[in-house]
Protein backbone atom coordinates (compact mmCIF):
# COMPACT_ATOMS: atom_id res chain seq x y z
CA UNK A 1 0.00 0.00 0.00
CA UNK A 2 2.57 2.18 1.34
CA UNK A 3 4.64 1.78 -2.67
CA UNK A 4 1.26 2.40 -4.67
CA UNK A 5 1.48 5.66 -2.16
CA UNK A 6 4.53 6.84 -3.10
CA UNK A 7 4.16 5.90 -6.72
CA UNK A 8 1.04 8.59 -7.16
CA UNK A 9 3.50 10.87 -5.46
CA UNK A 10 5.88 10.92 -7.93
CA UNK A 11 3.48 10.99 -10.89
CA UNK A 12 1.93 13.97 -9.59
CA UNK A 13 4.89 15.42 -8.69
CA UNK A 14 5.88 15.15 -11.93
CA UNK A 15 2.50 16.37 -13.12
CA UNK A 16 3.13 19.49 -11.08
CA UNK A 17 6.85 19.84 -12.55
CA UNK A 18 5.29 19.50 -16.28
CA UNK A 19 2.51 22.44 -15.82
CA UNK A 20 4.64 25.09 -13.96
CA UNK A 21 7.78 24.46 -16.21
CA UNK A 22 7.07 22.63 -19.23
CA UNK A 23 6.32 23.99 -22.20
CA UNK A 24 3.23 23.89 -23.42
CA UNK A 25 2.42 27.46 -24.83
CA UNK A 26 -0.16 27.75 -27.86
CA UNK A 27 1.09 28.67 -30.92
CA UNK A 28 1.94 32.67 -31.66
CA UNK A 29 -0.53 34.04 -34.53
CA UNK A 30 1.59 34.80 -37.97
CA UNK A 31 0.21 37.93 -40.23
CA UNK A 32 -1.01 37.39 -43.60
CA UNK A 33 0.95 39.93 -45.84
CA UNK A 34 -1.07 41.45 -49.07
CA UNK A 35 0.22 44.29 -51.11
CA UNK A 36 2.85 45.18 -48.57
CA UNK A 37 0.46 45.48 -45.52
CA UNK A 38 0.37 42.83 -43.15
CA UNK A 39 -2.99 41.84 -41.00
CA UNK A 40 -3.34 39.85 -37.92
CA UNK A 41 -6.55 39.09 -35.79
CA UNK A 42 -6.75 38.41 -32.32
CA UNK A 43 -9.67 37.12 -30.91
CA UNK A 44 -11.14 38.27 -27.74
CA UNK A 45 -13.00 35.45 -26.04
CA UNK A 46 -12.53 34.78 -22.14
CA UNK A 47 -8.82 36.42 -22.85
CA UNK A 48 -7.02 36.41 -26.34
CA UNK A 49 -6.24 34.12 -29.06
CA UNK A 50 -3.82 33.94 -30.16
CA UNK A 51 -2.10 35.63 -26.98
CA UNK A 52 1.28 36.40 -28.85
CA UNK A 53 1.49 37.97 -32.90
CA UNK A 54 4.50 37.88 -34.46
CA UNK A 55 4.83 40.91 -37.11
CA UNK A 56 7.44 41.00 -39.73
CA UNK A 57 9.63 44.06 -39.40
CA UNK A 58 9.70 47.14 -42.11
CA UNK A 59 5.39 46.14 -43.22
CA UNK A 60 3.01 48.09 -42.17
CA UNK A 61 0.65 46.12 -40.00
CA UNK A 62 -2.57 46.47 -38.10
CA UNK A 63 -4.03 43.82 -35.51
CA UNK A 64 -7.87 43.46 -35.49
CA UNK A 65 -9.01 42.77 -32.44
CA UNK A 66 -12.68 40.78 -33.01
CA UNK A 67 -14.69 41.28 -29.75
CA UNK A 68 -16.99 38.24 -29.02
CA UNK A 69 -16.47 38.49 -24.99
CA UNK A 70 -19.41 40.26 -23.35
CA UNK A 71 -17.86 40.73 -19.94
CA UNK A 72 -16.36 43.97 -18.77
CA UNK A 73 -12.87 42.78 -17.82
CA UNK A 74 -12.12 42.51 -21.58
CA UNK A 75 -13.97 45.52 -22.75
CA UNK A 76 -10.81 47.76 -22.91
CA UNK A 77 -7.24 46.68 -24.77
CA UNK A 78 -4.85 48.78 -23.59
CA UNK A 79 -1.36 49.23 -25.32
CA UNK A 80 1.39 50.88 -22.90
CA UNK A 81 4.01 51.49 -25.30
CA UNK A 82 1.70 53.08 -28.16
CA UNK A 83 0.02 55.21 -25.78
CA UNK A 84 -3.29 53.37 -26.58
CA UNK A 85 -6.05 52.38 -24.67
CA UNK A 86 -9.15 51.18 -27.11
CA UNK A 87 -12.98 50.64 -26.46
CA UNK A 88 -13.86 46.98 -28.20
CA UNK A 89 -17.03 46.87 -27.49
CA UNK A 90 -18.49 49.79 -29.54
CA UNK A 91 -17.95 48.27 -32.84
CA UNK A 92 -17.70 44.24 -33.89
CA UNK A 93 -13.61 44.33 -34.07
CA UNK A 94 -11.24 47.40 -33.58
CA UNK A 95 -7.93 47.71 -35.40
CA UNK A 96 -4.99 48.96 -34.18
CA UNK A 97 -1.69 50.19 -35.92
CA UNK A 98 1.08 49.04 -35.04
CA UNK A 99 4.89 50.35 -36.03
CA UNK A 100 7.11 48.23 -37.70
CA UNK A 101 9.99 50.00 -38.47
CA UNK A 102 11.88 48.63 -35.27
CA UNK A 103 12.20 45.07 -33.84
CA UNK A 104 10.35 45.21 -30.85
CA UNK A 105 8.02 44.11 -28.23
CA UNK A 106 4.53 45.76 -27.36
CA UNK A 107 2.66 44.21 -24.81
CA UNK A 108 -0.94 44.74 -24.50
CA UNK A 109 -3.43 43.92 -21.77
CA UNK A 110 -7.45 44.17 -20.60
CA UNK A 111 -8.18 47.33 -19.27
CA UNK A 112 -7.68 46.01 -15.62
CA UNK A 113 -4.21 44.26 -16.36
CA UNK A 114 -5.40 40.79 -15.98
CA UNK A 115 -5.24 39.38 -19.07
CA UNK A 116 -1.82 39.78 -21.18
CA UNK A 117 -0.79 39.42 -24.58
CA UNK A 118 1.96 40.38 -26.93
CA UNK A 119 2.67 41.76 -30.58
CA UNK A 120 6.14 40.65 -31.58
CA UNK A 121 7.83 42.61 -34.31
CA UNK A 122 10.72 40.69 -35.64
CU1 LIG B 1 -9.64 42.67 -17.12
Amino acid sequence: MQGLTIIIAIILIGFIIWWFFGKHEEAAGQSAITNDQQEATIVVNGGYSPKTVVLKKGIPAKVTFDMRDKTACLSHVVFDELGLDKDLTKQATTTVEIPTDKAKEFNFACGMNMFHGKVIVK
